[in-house]
């Protein structure tokens, strides 16, 4: 589980002055106080929608006001109270005041509404303050101040997908091209020592999280390398990419089954999750082996060509995909095996379309 945290103030908007004026009009000698009471200052509210799933909107804003009420008027009109600021989060958001690192509430339900901040009252008008000693008071009170307070939100995401691969197949690189998220990428094993999660969009209105977790070698299970503890962090995930370099010095069938094995060491359970499995840097291949290499992978762990093309998948290049229309999707074989690269962007659009199918398949 990865927490998403961010911090702001929020103050709420003061509340407008009262006014203080006399009633003139022809013929009235004297009419009496008529300043008008100030408008409310504008609440802040959070609100849990389902059509967000991260806090990036928060990021950077160091604070949120509402506005202020606007000041009483001549007679007796009330100022404008100010609108209320509405604050969308994600359901599963923990609001924590910053100061006491008291929890205030667990947000989960969609539409829940809790007030962070209530706007000042508005002052009250001059024509309040008249009675038989003083017919002509020219006191009139002044709004009271916003509320402030100091917030942190917090957002456990559970990954949908968690990518696995041998050491600098490029993992970070998918997550970082396909992703909000921008972690660290080099030429070199064990770039990435801590996962990192990224909220990629498919479309305009639908989005996964996917977990880049670090590189896993033969023997992780025996602590080889980073060993496997971080597979903790997917452990939740419903499903697994698995990355292939193309261009590794390791076999691809090798590779392949040497993570399949360690993840199923890990925990059988996330060895028998749903998976498909992405064939990286196809750029740095021949065009003339490429598809033979291709081909042979998928042999290799025996399944077959796919001729269909659903999500858009690159033409010239082979690749497997497993009918789950006519058939029953079998999650023990990968749901498609495709070639891409994150360089010149073959087929990532494609893996985000396919992964989210992938995700929603028997939900
Ligand atoms: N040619 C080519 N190089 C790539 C591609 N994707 C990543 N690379 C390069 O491969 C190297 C490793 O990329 P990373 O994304 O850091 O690999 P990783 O799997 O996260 O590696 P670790 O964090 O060490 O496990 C970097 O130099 C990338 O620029 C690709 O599609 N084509
Ligand atoms: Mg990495």
């Amino acid at each position: 589980m990865f927490i998403d945290s961010v911090k702001f103030t929020v103050i709420s908007g003061k509340g407008g002055p009262g006014c203080s004026s006399f009633r003139t009009e022809k013929f009235v000698v004297k009419g009496g106080p008529d300043g008008g009471d100030g408008g409310k200052g504008g609440n802040i509210y959070l609100e849990v929608d389902n059509n967000t799933d991260t806090l990036s909107w928060y990021k950077g804003r160091r604070t949120l006001r509402a506005e202020n009420g606007k000041p009483g008027m001549t007679s007796r009109m009330t100022g404008k109270s100010a609108p209320d600021l509405i604050l969308r989060v994600p359901p599963g958001t923990q609001v924590i005041d910053d100061d006491t690192q008291e929890v205030l509430w667990d947000l989960i339900d969609e539409g829940t509404k809790v007030i962070l901040s209530e706007g000042g009252k508005g002052g009250m008008g001059n024509y309040h303050f008249k009675n038989s000693r003083n017919q002509a008071p020219t006191y009139f009170q002044p709004g009271l101040p916003g509320m402030e307070k100091n917030i942190r939100l917090e957002l456990k995401l559970i990954a949908d997908v968690g990518l696995v691969g041998y050491p600098n197949v490029g993992k970070s690189t998918l997550i970082s091209v396909s992703s909000n998220a921008a972690p660290q990428i080099a030429n070199y094993e064990f770039t990435t020592l801590t996962p990192k999660l990224g909220v990629v969009n498919v479309g305009e209105y639908t989005s996964f999280v996917m977990a880049d977790i670090p590189g896993i070698i033969e023997g992780a299970s025996d602590g080889r390398g980073l060993g496997l503890e971080f597979l903790r962090h997917i452990e939740r995930t419903q499903t697994l990419l698995y990355m292939v370099d193309m261009a590794n010095y390791r076999e691809m069938l090798d590779q392949y089954e040497v993570l399949r094995e360690e993840v199923a060491k890990f925990s059988s359970e996330l060895g028998k999750r749903k998976f498909a499995i992405a064939l990286t840097k196809i750029d740095a291949i021949n065009p003339e082996e490429l598809n033979t290499k291709i081909e042979d992978f998928i042999k290799g762990i025996g399944l077959e060509l796919s001729n269909e093309n659903a999500f858009g998948f690159e033409k010239d290049k082979v690749y497997h995909l497993q009918d789950t229309v006519c058939n029953k999707f079998d999650q023990s074989k990968p749901f498609f095996v495709l070639p891409m690269s994150s360089v010149t962007k073959q087929n990532t659009k494609s893996v985000r379309f396919a992964l989210y199918d992938l995700i929603n398949i028997d939900k």
